[in-house]
């Protein structure tokens, strides 16, 4: 039976492409356990997943369940935009505005940015916490920049905006797996699952 990695996030998105991500390392996702709303004010991603994943494992320990538990915090940092929406990417605009609303939101604040300068890029940092309760890390990074209008429907959060260097679909427009390859979140998880040897 392969071991159960336990997410703390209430993304669906990130859910969604940790079960496949973990498969490909022989891992599962762990179901979806409530745990306390944490306020992610640490000041940096790494710090933020910390606290996610510590939300978690005290929820686990409460329950009597030895695993591993992980979270996630990722952002887009827009060059052009001195690196926001960052950290507070979850956030853009106010936490009222829907996806379509927030997107809106930064296409407008980079509207006169001409497209040679809408470089960007996704970061991802994770902390997971084994059963014994030692911490790990790992990072992941994709450039790319970001385009005039919409593009996709695939995907979530930014994806319709994030076209990666060396595409020309967007996040939105590719596949899973197409997205898989390329992407911040797994990069960051093969970091992760190096650095605890799995
Ligand atoms: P949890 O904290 O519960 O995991 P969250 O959505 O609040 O969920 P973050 O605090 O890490 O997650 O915020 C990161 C935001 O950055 C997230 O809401 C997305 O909008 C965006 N983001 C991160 N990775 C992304 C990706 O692969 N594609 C599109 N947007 C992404």
């Amino acid at each position: 039976m392969s071991e159960c990695f336990f997410l703390a996030s209430t993304n669906e998105g990130k859910r969604a492409e940790f079960a496949a991500l973990l498969a490909e390392h022989g891992l599962e996702l762990g179901a979806s356990l409530p745990y306390p709303e944490v306020e992610e004010n640490a000041g940096d991603y790494l710090g933020n997943a910390a606290l996610k994943a510590a939300a978690l494992h005290s929820e686990l320990v409460r329950l009597g369940i030895s695993a591993t538990v992980f979270a996630d915090d990722s952002g887009l940092e827009i060059d052009a935009l001195d690196g926001a929406p960052g950290i507070r990417s979850a956030r853009y605009g106010g936490v009222e505005l829907t996806w379509p609303q927030r997107r809106a939101r930064l296409l407008a604040a980079i509207a006169e940015v001409p497209a040679p300068q809408r470089s960007a890029y996704f970061h991802c940092a994770l902390l997971a916490i084994d059963e014994r309760g030692r911490r790990y890390q790992g990072f992941g990074e994709t450039r790319g920049s970001i385009v005039l209008a919409e593009r996709g429907e695939a995907g979530f959060g930014y994806d319709p905006l994030f076209l990666p260097d060396g595409e020309r679909r967007t996040f939105a427009e590719m596949s899973a797996p197409e997205k898989a390859r390329a992407s911040h979140r797994a990069r960051a998880l093969r970091d992760l699952v190096a650095a605890m040897g799995r």
